[in-house]
This record gives C-alpha cells, structure tokens and sequence, in this order.
C-alpha cells in the first residue's frame, strides 16, 4: 500500500476505470457473481436489444427496480475519495460503466468523469433519437411503476410500454447501452482525446470490474501504453495473471469501500494539505 500510495502522490495524470464492484458497498449488485441474478435472470443476458425485443415488459420491471435501488443508495467513501481526487488533481480522470448515478451525487466534478454505459434515470426511443430526461422521465417511470402494481399477472405487460412521444413509433426504453450496442461516439472521442494529450499515464486504477466488457476494458491495455502502472482493487482473489498484471503493478484484494479511501488518501492530504474529507459526516447527510 505505502509503496502505491508514493507512487500516485507522484503521478499527475492518473486515470481509473470504475466497475459495479465501486457501487456494491452502497447495497448495489454486480452484474457477474453472487449479485449477477435477478429473479432467476441473468442480469446480463436482460441487457441486450434481444431480450428487450422478445419481453419489454420484463427489461422494464429490471430497469424500475434497479432505479429504485439506486435512488435509495447513498455514496459510499470510495466515491467520495474519487471525487475528492478529481478536485485535487486536474489530470485525473475517471471513466465509469456504472449507470447508477452515485459518483455524480458523491459531487465528482463532471469534466473528469465519462460514463460509457448511459444512466439508469433517462430513457430514450428505440427507434429515433429521441432521449427524455428529469420530470418527464420520473412521469414515465411513475406511470410504468403503477402499471406494475396494477397488473393482475404481477408482470408489467409489453402493452403497458409506452411509445416515443417524438416519433409515435418506437417503444420507450432505458438510457443505457446493451451489449451489442454502440457506446456514445462523443464520451469515446473525448476519452481518446485526453489519452491522446500528453505522452504518458502514470497510474491506471482499475476498481470494481471484471474488465470483461469491452470497449471499457481496453482502456486498461491503451494507458500500459501509455507506461501507465495499473493498481486494481477487487473483492476477489483472482489469479494476477488474468488480468495481465506485471511486476510493476499492484493488485489490492478487499471492499472498494475500505480501500480507495486508503489508498487515495496520502495524495489527497499531500497535495490539498487538509485532511481527507469526513466521508462519513456526508454520507450521513445524503
Ligand atoms: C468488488 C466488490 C467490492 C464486487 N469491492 N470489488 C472485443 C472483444 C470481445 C467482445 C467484444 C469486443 N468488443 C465488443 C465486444 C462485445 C461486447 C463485450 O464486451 N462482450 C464481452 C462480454 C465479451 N461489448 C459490447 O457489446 C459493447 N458494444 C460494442 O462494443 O459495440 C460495438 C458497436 C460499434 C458500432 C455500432 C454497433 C456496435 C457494449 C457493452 C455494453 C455493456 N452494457 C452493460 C449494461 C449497461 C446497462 C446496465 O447497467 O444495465 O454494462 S452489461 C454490464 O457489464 C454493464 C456493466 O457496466 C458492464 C461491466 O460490468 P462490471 O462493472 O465489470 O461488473 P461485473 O459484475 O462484471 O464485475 C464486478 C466486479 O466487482 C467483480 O470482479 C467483483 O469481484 C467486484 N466486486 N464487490 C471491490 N465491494
């Protein structure tokens, strides 16, 4: 840790790949693993176009109660250590595939954070452009959620799902990207654009992933390009090797909850000169 923790007071531009495993000490699960189950679904096979092709109803049900569980969340210190290092070191940047919206709310400031896989409180048509966000978005959730209570059979019917009000036609989804689907073109540019930007990473952190969903995961492989040493933290005991981890690289086993506060916390003292922020005072007030 110690040795880590030199290291990244010595690293101006530090990037992190955040996974599911930085929201499970909030109450969240993963998607691979013990939590990867939903009513008997795969969680990953519910996030694909097909799945909402064959039953809308049953993709929606997922989304809803996932949504519920986000909004009752709160942010744990991992988010708020990430935050806080965002506000201390201007070149750090983070690019998140969760879609829970808990960085946001642990005050990440948004010109350092990506999110790959969309957000779980927008929706958007499946067939036109059309994205619908904030109250217009809670009234379509409220309207889904009743309909659910209200269904004789306890499921939400595919009838139940609301067609775009843009374009009449398509059926109204999550704001969020499926397997097979195409990630946003912008966060993609600017991503490369900042590893572009200077001729080396110096530390990649690598928190709460399986790194096996691609495009994400090949952020990992772009800053080892870019020199970068890679510092995982992982509940799991996974064989290094997995991951392609080299000799230079650190592999910290335990909650991200305990451990990214730790591990940030000599960067964050160092360089702001004031003690880490009282993550537990704030997340009693959220
Ligand atoms: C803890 C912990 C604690 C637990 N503390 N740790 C190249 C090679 C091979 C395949 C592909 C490739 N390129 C593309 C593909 C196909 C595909 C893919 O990657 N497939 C793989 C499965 C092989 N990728 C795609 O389809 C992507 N699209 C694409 O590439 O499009 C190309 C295209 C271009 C142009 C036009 C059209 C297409 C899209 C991927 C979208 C993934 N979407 C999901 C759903 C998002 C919405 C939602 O959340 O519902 O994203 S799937 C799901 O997996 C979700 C997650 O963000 C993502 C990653 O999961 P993550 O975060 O790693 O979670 P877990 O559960 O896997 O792992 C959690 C980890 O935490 C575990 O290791 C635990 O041990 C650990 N943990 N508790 C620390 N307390």
């Amino acid at each position: 840790m110690s040795d880590f923790q030199i290291h990244l007071t010595e690293s101006p531009r530090i990037l992190a790949l955040l996974g599911a495993g930085l929201s499970a000490p909030s109450g969240l699960p993963t998607f691979r693993g013990a939590g990867g189950l939903w009513w008997m679904h795969d969680a990953k096979q519910l996030s694909t176009p097909q799945a909402f092709d064959e039953n809308p109803g049953l993709v929606w049900e997922f989304y809803l109660e996932r949504r519920a569980a986000a909004k009752e969340a709160r942010p744990n210190a991992a988010h708020f250590a990430l935050a806080e290092l965002a506000r201390r070191v201007p070149e750090f940047n983070a690019i998140s595939m969760n879609i829970d919206g808990l960085s946001e709310r642990a005050g990440h400031p948004p010109a350092q954070i990506s999110f790959l896989h969309g957000n779980l409180f927008s929706i958007r048509c499946t067939t036109c452009p059309h994205t619908i966000h904030d109250e217009a978005a809670e009234a379509i959730i409220a309207a889904l959620t009743t309909a659910l209570a209200h269904s004789s059979t306890s499921n939400l019917s595919a009838a139940s799902v609301p067609t775009c009000p843009a374009c009449h036609t398509g059926l109204l989804r999550p704001g969020v990207v499926w397997f097979g689907e195409a990630l946003p073109s912008a966060t993609l540019a600017s991503l490369y654009a900042w590893i572009e930007a200077a001729p080396s990473i110096d530390t990649m952190l690598v928190i709460g992933t399986s790194a096996e969903v691609y495009p994400a995961t090949a952020y990992i492989e772009a800053a080892r390009k870019k020199l970068a040493r890679v510092a995982v933290v992982n509940i799991e005991q996974e064989d290094p090797g997995l991951l392609g981890l080299e000799e230079q690289d650190w592999y910290f086993q335990g909650d991200a909850g305990d451990l990214v506060p730790e591990m940030l916390k000599k960067v964050v003292e160092e360089l702001g000169n004031v003690e880490l922020i009282d993550v537990k005072k704030i997340t009693e007030v959220i």
